[in-house]
């Protein structure tokens, strides 16, 4: 209904333009909406500007990008607000309420357009094209949330330890940083070799493969669908997370933990390993221990994904939809230039913009072409495109973080979740919330693993039953 009469207000602008003699003049004008591109803030018009050039320098195309203003916080809100208002931009910029969008038939299916790009189409990393199959609203092209763990190099050489590859050399290198005095206060045994902050999650990344949890739904030895949350894989990598807490590998603390107690811990010499959740998050974390330990030359090592007594890899990834993105508004005018813009932002001179900032601010370039980065660079980061192929002219991220990303991609493994319907919403909420009430329990010692019935009787009955007979009617 509402696309209805936007479209008839488009027409009768269209109308109008054209009895002026001005329809389709050039440049082509294109309204973007983002957080983080404000018109009058000085960095987000030099970085529009550069966009348009490009896109010029790219195939001739004028286009006059032109920024939509919402101030301060609650983004999601104001933009729903906007746009079921009757203002929607070409090019939007979600990070949630996209799907009531697409009710109203304001989104258009990107994948088409897509389908026509040059560099955009070669750039997508696999869960952006298994989410685009589901839901074709959103296009994010950058790598999945990925924790993974890192380690002091100087610590894992002081140990004498090569990397650990298995479950089991994870064991072991937890115990050789717990038993060591690594962190030089004299007392030994008073280090961690691992902890997180407020759940399990961080773990799951690299344990959930080794103990066989392969995807968020499961097929039970009778070949029935269950949740793998009550699966005897869960349960046997629960255990190995109690066993470590136990022992005190494993900081008990970590449900109190805020993500900033978790790293001071790691600075401070208190954990051994702690997860990234990104590439950047991973240069982030090192730059921060450098900064923790002035004097001294401290890198991050990225620890490898383990091989474990059922498998090997990176937990399985939500496919079901982006969470955030870009789209493209069903009204535009332009729909194909809205396009083009995102295609040059994957292109190699897109990503020099995109991924790299601005010459003199974040970067330098020499008279022979040498490009030196600046510390600024540490602040910027890419809005649109994280393009796998992109080799920039100098490499300025750390050995983790491109590990980290050769990881990413190594290990990607598309989960059977789904986007559960409206009415289920409490059910996944309660069930979850006995899930990560049990986890702690088990790993603080509360509850021993022999009470996982009861755990798996609780989580049932607060509508894991429910989740599970629905889920049998969506999964094949
Ligand atoms: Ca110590």
């Amino acid at each position: 209904m509402l696309t209805k009469r936007l479209l008839m207000a488009g027409t009768a602008l269209v109308t109008t333009l054209m009895l002026a003699g001005t329809a389709f003049a050039d440049p082509v004008v294109i309204r973007i909406v983002a957080g983080d591109l404000q018109p009058d803030d000085p960095a987000s018009e030099r970085y529009i500007k550069e966009i348009e050039d490009g896109v010029k320098a790219m195939d001739g195309t004028e286009v006059d990008i032109q920024m939509t203003p919402i101030a301060g916080s609650g983004y999601a809100d104001k933009l729903g607000a906007m746009l079921l208002g009757g203002d929607i931009p070409d090019l939007i910029y979600f990070q949630g309420g996209d799907q009531k969008m697409v009710e109203q038939g304001i989104l258009v299916d990107l994948n088409p357009l897509i389908a026509n790009t040059t560099s955009l189409k070669n750039e997508l990393y696999g869960h952006n094209v298994e989410r685009m199959k589901n839901y074709p609203y959103l296009v994010y092209d950058f790598p999945p949330r990925a924790p993974q763990p890192v380690i002091r190099a100087d610590w894992l050489e002081k140990l004498g330890m090569a990397p650990p590859q298995t479950v089991d050399e994870y064991t072991a290198l937890f115990q050789a940083i717990h038993d060591a005095d690594l962190d030089g206060d004299g007392t030994p045994g008073n280090t961690f070799g691992l902890t997180a902050y407020v759940n399990t999650n961080e773990l799951d990344d690299i344990f959930n493969q080794a103990f066989g949890v392969t995807g968020t739904w499961m097929k039970d030895v009778d070949g029935q669908w269950i949740a793998g949350r009550v699966s005897s894989a869960e349960k046997a990598k629960l255990a190995y997370y109690a066993d470590l807490a136990k022992k005190g590998l494993f900081d008990k603390e970590y449900v109190t933990n805020k993500f900033d107690v978790k790293e001071d811990k790691f600075y401070t010499g208190k954990a051994g390993v702690i997860f990234g959740s990104s590439a950047e998050t991973v240069g982030i974390y090192g730059g921060k221990m450098a900064a923790a330990h002035p004097g001294e030359t401290i890198t991050l090592t990225l620890l490898p994904v383990p091989k474990g007594p059922a498998g090997q890899g990176l937990a399985a990834v939500d496919v079901s939809k982006e969470s955030r993105g870009w789209a493209i508004s069903a009204l535009s005018q332009h729909p194909d230039v809205a396009m083009k813009i995102m295609d040059f932002l994957a292109s190699p001179a897109g990503q020099i913009v995109d991924r790299m900032g601005f010459e003199g601010v974040h970067y330098t370039k020499a008279a022979d072409g040498a490009v030196t980065v600046t510390p600024d660079m540490a602040t910027w980061y890419a809005r649109f495109s994280y393009a796998p192929s992109f080799k920039p002219p100098v490499e300025w991220r750390s050995q983790a973080s491109l590990d980290f990303l050769a990881s990413v991609n190594k290990w990607f493994a598309a989960d059977n979740s789904f986007v559960w319907l409206a009415d289920y919403a409490a059910d996944v909420d309660a069930a979850e919330n006995v899930y990560r009430s049990w986890v702690a329990k088990f790993i603080t010692g509360e509850a021993g693993m022999d009470q996982w019935d009861a755990y798996v009787k609780e989580w049932t009955g607060a509508g894991g039953a429910k989740l599970t007979d629905y889920a049998r009617t969506i999964l094949k």
